[in-house]
């Protein structure tokens, strides 16, 4: 398909671009890390999705063409920040299944570390329950290393999935992101949130980061806050932002 051809192309030309979104203290509102997000910008077509294009990039090669970019971009930005700030951001990487399986994700993450001199915490792998799900046998083997090599894991889209209370019992994730259909449904009209404060307390007992998605309005901050979530990411903090703007936060210090 065209499509296909042209996401091929515009990999192996650098043209997709690595955004940066903000995950933030709810408390003191301090950045503490960053998710990066891919873009692609096609020339006629616009903005597409990852939703759309990786699933696409994943039919051909250059889904690893461009996994070895968003890593060695990552780490190059990161020595970069490391230049205006003693602050020790993460950067937060969404692995594809094919990834999640491939033996060589730990040693090409630590060599990035190596590379651009990181503190291992500093790269973060996030995962979905739909990829543990289809890589259950090795799914156990590959966290065990990550914890050796001590690269942090954590589960997005939690509270969404068929099992994953299952997973988080069997598998020692670092970090749990709340799904943000639940920080959706904190509105003034709605002021309960159970499956939240539950969340929270199994994170607390458990010893897990938590970080709730999508935060949009202030109520959605305050609320959580008051719940004792401590970290957040969401349109009411920021978008995902270009290189440039990131560096500029970063430069701000905050
Ligand atoms: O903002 P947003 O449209 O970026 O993301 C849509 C979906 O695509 C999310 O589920 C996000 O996790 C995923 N995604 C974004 N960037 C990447 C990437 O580099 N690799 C993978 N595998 N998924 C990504
Ligand atoms: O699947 P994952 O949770 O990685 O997807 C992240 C997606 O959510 C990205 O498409 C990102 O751009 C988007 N996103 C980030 N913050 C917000 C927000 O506050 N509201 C909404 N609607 N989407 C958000
Ligand atoms: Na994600
Ligand atoms: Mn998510």
């Amino acid at each position: 398909r065209q499509i296909q051809k042209d996401l091929v192309v515009a990999i192996k030309n650098h043209q997709l671009k690595f955004h940066y979104q903000p995950i933030i203290d709810l408390k003191s509102k301090n950045i503490i890390g960053f998710e990066a997000l891919t873009r692609w910008h096609h020339p006629t077509k616009g903005l597409i999705s990852p939703s759309e294009f990786i699933p696409i990039a994943e039919q051909t090669d250059a889904i690893k063409l461009l996994d070895e970019q968003l890593l060695d971009t990552v780490g190059a930005q990161l020595q970069q920040w490391h230049q205006y700030t003693d602050k020790p951001y993460y950067i937060s990487i969404n692995i594809s299944a094919h990834r999640f399986v491939d033996s060589k994700l730990i040693d090409d993450i630590n060599q990035v570390i190596e590379k651009y001199h990181l503190e291992k915490g500093q790269i973060v792998v996030e995962v979905t329950e739909h990829i543990l799900m289809e890589n259950k046998a090795k799914a156990r083997h590959l966290f065990h290393r990550l914890k050796l090599a001590g690269i942090r894991i954590s589960l997005d889209d939690f509270g969404t999935g068929y099992s994953s209370l299952s997973y988080l019992h069997q598998l020692p994730f670092d970090i749990l992101k709340i799904d943000r259909s639940f920080v959706t449904n904190i509105t003034e009209h709605n002021q309960e949130n159970p499956i939240i404060n539950m969340i929270v307390a199994l994170a607390n007992t458990m010893k897990i980061d938590l970080v709730a998605e999508g935060v949009e309005t202030p109520l959605q901050l305050e609320t959580l806050s008051k719940m004792q979530c401590q970290f957040g990411q969401g349109y009411h903090f920021s978008k995902p932002l270009s290189a440039e703007d990131t560096l500029k936060l970063v430069k701000n210090g905050h």
